[in-house]
């Protein structure tokens, strides 16, 4: 049997069932090891659904001694109902990605406490007193230890799944693993690299200010093209095991820790997706943040933060992705053999430069794909969301798609993060027209 026949342990729909929080506690209960953690009778734990992602349940249960979430894969996608159905596989592609990213970046991932594949569930632990970094940002908070952390996870994650560090074999299967997670990929086509560039039903932007930059979008071959090469590398490039939802709504902070959840998206693709995410989002908190003042220029010195940070994201993860490379290089690219002497090295220090500068092309277009997603596409995010005036909002939206499309389409003028920074900045005081 060929690793892409191997069967993959994934829910059979009759052992499956949602389960209502009286379930749960009958079901947790007779589990010795979560039993004790949370402790007491279980009849005492309080048991609440807060899930506000697209996509799943999330329960915190409360016991005597503490503390634990769960989370249940829905057979369809929450966000729209049953009539949008989504494999509960994608469960057992999250637990084998926790798995993974929890031996390469242990204390950034929360930790598994138990899994149930029939029931699409996963028992983690409960993080506390962290929060959804995106709520932090809306309320203008930095966070200090984010960049270390982001770009250790990043560097690690990808650093070891990739051909650099792995054998081809075990690259291979890794691949394979991860194949079957096609839905969720599916969705990232669809309303990421597809949607908000045609007519979708289930598109939506904030009418009436975006009329005609939804329209103008949908319209524009050049971003046509541009799009639809990043969508082929995202199909196409199956670099490294990548988390594939890495927004702020996936990381939870406080001023001290960083934690990375949900990878329910995690297949094999391109580093740039994971990286760009992470830069988007921040990049849309910095254009979101006006829209959050109470006076103007109050938020300014939590908005130089957030680009001294999206500088910062790209240069430490690309200096640690590149001292693993120096360092760690067991994969099966680049044989040290076609490298030996002084020249070969200094060939080879050039190579991991050139390829890092490519590295950063590709995550400046994916960060412009996932901005527009938020803006024109079915997803949007509490960034933009929670700026209750629908103009002041729209402002906001349009310089982060004027933005965006210089960022996907004129590529050349990006070659630094200082580029993508000094252009948000200037951004950030643009009068969109949104007469006529
Ligand atoms: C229908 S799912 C919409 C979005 O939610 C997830 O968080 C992903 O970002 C996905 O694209
Ligand atoms: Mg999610």
């Amino acid at each position: 049997m060929t690793a892409h026949e191997r069967p993959l342990d994934i829910p059979r729909p009759e052992q499956y069932r949602i389960l209502r929080e009286a379930d749960l506690r009958d079901y947790l209960a007779q589990l010795p090891a979560i039993a004790s953690q949370l402790g007491g009778s279980p009849a005492t734990w309080s048991i609440s659904e807060v899930g506000d992602g697209n996509l799943n349940l999330v329960f915190i249960v409360r016991g005597g001694a503490g503390s634990i979430a769960v989370k249940q894969a829905l057979p369809y996608v929450r966000l729209v109902g049953e009539s949008w159905p989504l494999p509960l596989s994608r469960s057992h592609y999250e637990h084998l990605a926790l798995t993974h990213q929890a031996r390469l970046a242990p204390a950034l991932v929360p930790a598994v406490l138990h899994h149930d594949e029939a029931l699409a569930l996963i028992a983690m632990e409960f993080l506390e007193p962290h929060i959804i970094m995106r709520k932090g940002l809306v309320a203008g908070t930095s966070y200090p230890r984010f960049v270390d952390d982001i770009t250790n996870f990043l560097a690690r994650t990808l650093f070891f799944s990739s051909d650099l560090a792995v054998p081809a074999a075990e690259k291979k299967d890794g691949i394979a693993a991860f194949a079957g997670n096609h839905a969720l990929c599916k969705i990232t086509e669809d309303l990421i690299f597809t949607d908000p560039y045609r007519v979708a039903e289930q598109n939506r932007w904030t009418q009436p200010w975006l009329d005609r930059t939804a329209a103008s979008f949908r319209d524009d071959l050049d971003l046509h093209v541009a799009i639809s090469r990043l969508k082929l590398k995202f199909m196409a490039s199956p670099e490294a095991l990548i988390h594939g939802d890495l927004h702020t709504g996936s990381i939870m902070v406080t001023e001290r820790e960083t934690r990375v959840i949900d990878p329910e998206f995690a297949f094999y693709g391109p580093m740039g997706f994971d990286i760009g995410a992470v830069i988007a989002n921040l990049l849309m908190g910095y254009l979101a943040s006006s829209g959050h003042e109470s006076s103007p220029g109050d938020r300014r010195a939590f908005e130089a933060w957030l680009l001294e940070t999206v500088e910062r994201v790209w240069t430490e993860f690309a200096r640690k992705f590149v001292e693993l490379w120096r360092a760690e290089a067991k994969g099966d690219a680049y044989p040290p053999s076609l490298f030996a002497g002084a020249d070969g090295a200094v060939r080879l220090e050039a190579e991991r430069q050139a390829y890092m500068a490519k590295l950063f092309g590709d995550t400046v277009g994916f960060a412009a794909a996932k901005i527009i997603r938020r803006i024109l596409g079915l997803a949007h995010n509490i960034d933009f969301e929670l700026i209750e005036d629908p103009k002041r909002r729209a402002v906001c939206e349009a310089r982060s798609l004027r933005l965006a499309r210089a960022m996907m389409v004129e590529s050349s003028s990006f070659r630094t993060t200082g580029d993508v920074t000094k252009a948000a900045r200037e951004m950030r005081d643009w009068r969109p027209d949104f007469s006529g």
